[in-house]
C-alpha cells in the first residue's frame, strides 16, 4: 500500500515539478549553446540535449543570424520541439527569416545574410528540408509561454502584465518581438525602446531577451537574459524554478557598442 501511495505521489511530483532552462538569443552560436548545455547537466549522447532530470530547454527566440551555425541550430531546437524535450518561441529575426523563406520582400541585412548565405551554399535538397523544419517549427510555436500555472512567462522582448493570458493581437505581437519602441531612434541609428520592465508590477516571472545586456538585467519580476554572445558577450540561461542565471563565454569577437547599458 505505502509503496503504491509513494509510486503515485512521485509521479504526481514529476508531473508537477517544472524545471526549465531558459536560454537567450543564440543567434547561430551553436558551440557557445552546446558548452552552456552541458555545463547545465545536458547530455548529447542522442545528438540532441537531452537532461537526465526532465528538465526542459526554452528558447527566447532569435536562435539565427549573425552567428556561424544558424542552421544547426534550426535543426536542434526543431529536434528538441518536436521530441518534447524543448520549447520555443520566436524573435524578430525568426520572424524576418519566416517571411524571406515563404517568399516574402525582406531586406536581407542585420544578420539575416549570414543565413541566407549558409542556405544557399547546401544541395537543393537539404536547403529545402531545412526550409521545411524551420517554417513547420515557426508556424507552431506560439509568440510567448505561460509555464507553471502562470508562475513563469517566456517572450521575446516585452509583455505588460495585463497582456498575460491575451491573445495576441497586433500591437502585442510588436511588443512580444521587437519590444516597446518609441519608432524614434537613438544616436547609434538603433530603435529607441521604453523600459516596460520598469512598468511591470506582477509576481510571474517574465524571462526575455532581444536586447543585449553586458550581464542579466533583473528589473521588478522581468529578467533580460540577452547577454550578446554573438557580439562576444556570453549565452546565459536562466534555470527555472532556481531563479539562477548560468552563463558560457563567447569565442566571438567583442563588439562593446552592440550592448545597451541601463540607467538604474
Ligand atoms: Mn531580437
Amino acid at each position: 500500500m505505502n509503496d503504491v501511495l509513494l509510486a503515485n505521489d512521485w509521479e504526481g511530483r514529476q508531473r508537477m515539478d517544472e524545471k526549465y532552462d531558459v536560454i537567450g538569443d543564440v543567434h547561430g552560436c551553436f558551440h557557445e549553446f552546446k558548452n552552456l548545455t552541458v555545463r547545465l547537466g545536458y547530455d548529447w549522447a542522442s545528438g540532441l540535449p537531452v537532461h537526465p532530470d526532465g528538465r526542459e530547454i526554452v528558447f527566447v527566440g532569435d536562435i539565427t543570424d549573425r552567428g556561424p551555425e544558424s542552421l544547426t541550430m534550426i535543426d536542434v531546437t526543431a529536434g528538441l520541439v518536436e521530441k518534447g524535450f524543448g520549447r520555443y518561441i520566436p524573435g524578430n529575426h525568426c520572424d524576418k527569416l519566416y517571411r524571406w523563406m515563404i517568399g516574402r520582400p525582406v531586406q536581407v541585412s542585420h544578420g539575416l545574410e549570414c543565413t541566407v548565405r549558409d542556405l544557399n551554399t547546401l544541395p537543393l535538397k537539404k536547403r529545402s528540408d531545412i526550409m521545411q523544419t524551420f517554417i513547420r517549427l515557426y508556424e507552431q510555436s506560439p509568440l510567448y509561454l505561460i509555464l507553471d500555472d502562470g508562475k513563469l512567462v517566456v517572450c521575446h522582448a516585452g509583455i505588460r502584465g495585463e497582456d498575460i493570458g491575451r491573445p495576441v493581437g497586433k500591437r502585442l505581437r510588436s511588443l512580444l518581438l521587437y519590444g516597446d519602441t518609441t519608432g524614434k531612434t537613438d544616436a547609434h541609428g538603433r530603435p529607441e525602446r521604453r523600459d516596460w520592465a520598469k512598468n511591470y508590477h506582477g509576481s510571474s516571472l517574465i524571462v526575455y531577451g532581444h536586447t543585449p545586456v553586458g550581464k542579466p538585467r533583473w528589473k521588478n519580476r522581468t529578467v533580460n537574459i540577452d547577454t550578446g554572445c554573438v557580439f562576444g558577450g556570453s549565452l546565459t540561461a536562466l534555470r527555472y524554478p532556481e531563479e539562477e542565471t548560468v552563463s558560457a563565454v563567447s569565442s566571438m569577437p567583442f563588439t562593446a557598442d552592440s550592448f545597451r547599458s541601463f540607467s538604474d
